[in-house]
């Protein structure tokens, strides 16, 4: 499947791309016409009620982001946190993840174990700029010449660092190879990030995660051709926790699933986003 992601990003587009946790709900955002699909590391974590720090295995994570290229036609943009160690991990991780078919990969470049980026008082330590250079160049060797993107992201705004500290990693990762700079910010307003983007003037574009700062619509961000990617973070699970809590105060509360059943959707659209239908057509052609 070719990567649509590079071409867009390359022709001055804007790639938008929604977080899922599961196949289904990577099903569901490429229906809602997103460009790609977000393989959260925060997502699958939360779906395993586990805090996002590094606590599931690369494998646990790979299987998720597989299952979704499988799953949908367009690219898996894979989160891999730090990349599971030192660049001799990320060589050989990201080319588990290329041969499972996504079609970006994110590296950060905090210490491993990583603590997530938005939770106040966490853990935010920083590796050595040529270290994470070594980390990304060995990203670019592992997915190799064809159409994948290596992302580099940078938490230095996250660590309060700065942006002269961001500026300098983002700029040094850029030389090493990353084919974009997801710069993160935990701020409530866009400014830090617009300001970024504003005096940004590197070879490669920019990708956000406007989670904290939700006034950063795609009409600003189209104002800011520095930025080339748009990813929703955590959307889907928040979505999905908002509805179930919903569903399930309703059940306890009418003594019955009788009023929810009408409000949620038929087992009919379950079975289309199971591909049903697929299953009964190689039945009567196959089944003996
Ligand atoms: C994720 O979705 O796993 C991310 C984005 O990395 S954040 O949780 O904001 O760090
Ligand atoms: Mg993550």
């Amino acid at each position: 499947m070719a990567n649509r992601l590079r071409d867009l990003v390359a022709g001055g587009g804007l790639a938008t791309i929604m977080s899922a946790h599961n196949p289904l709900s990577a099903r569901l955002a490429e229906a809602a016409g997103f460009d790609g699909i977000w393989a959260s590391g925060f997502e699958l974590s939360a779906a395993y009620g586990v805090p996002d720090a590094s606590l599931l295995s690369w494998s646990t994570h790979l299987d998720m982001a597989r299952a979704m290229a499988e799953a949908v036609g367009v690219p898996v943009v894979a989160d891999l946190d730090t990349g599971y160690g030192n660049a001799i991990n990320v060589l050989h991780v990201v080319a588990r993840y290329r041969a499972a078919g996504v079609g970006a990969i994110v590296i950060e470049d905090k210490t491993f174990p990583k603590e997530t980026s938005l939770l106040a008082g966490a853990r935010q330590e920083l590796v050595r700029i040529e270290e994470f250079q070594g980390k990304i160049a060995a990203a670019r060797a592992a997915i190799g010449d064809g159409d994948g993107l290596v992302i580099a992201r940078t938490e230095a705004l996250i660590a309060d660092l700065g942006q002269d500290e961001a500026r300098r990693r983002a700029a040094s990762y850029a030389e090493a190879g990353a084919d974009l700079i997801l710069v993160h910010s935990k701020r409530k307003t866009p400014d830090e990030i617009v300001a970024f983007a504003r005096g940004w003037s590197g070879p490669v574009r920019l990708a956000v995660v406007p989670t904290a700062y939700p006034d950063l619509t795609e009409k600003r961000i189209r104002e800011l051709p520095q930025i080339g990617m748009v990813i929703y973070g955590n959307h889907a699970i928040r979505a999905a926790v908002t509805a179930m809590r919903e569903a399930f105060a309703a059940i306890r509360r009418d003594g019955g699933i009788h009023n929810l059943d009408k409000r949620i959707v038929a087992v009919d659209d379950i079975f289309a986003l199971q591909r049903v239908g697929a299953m009964q057509e190689a039945e009567k052609r196959y089944l003996r």
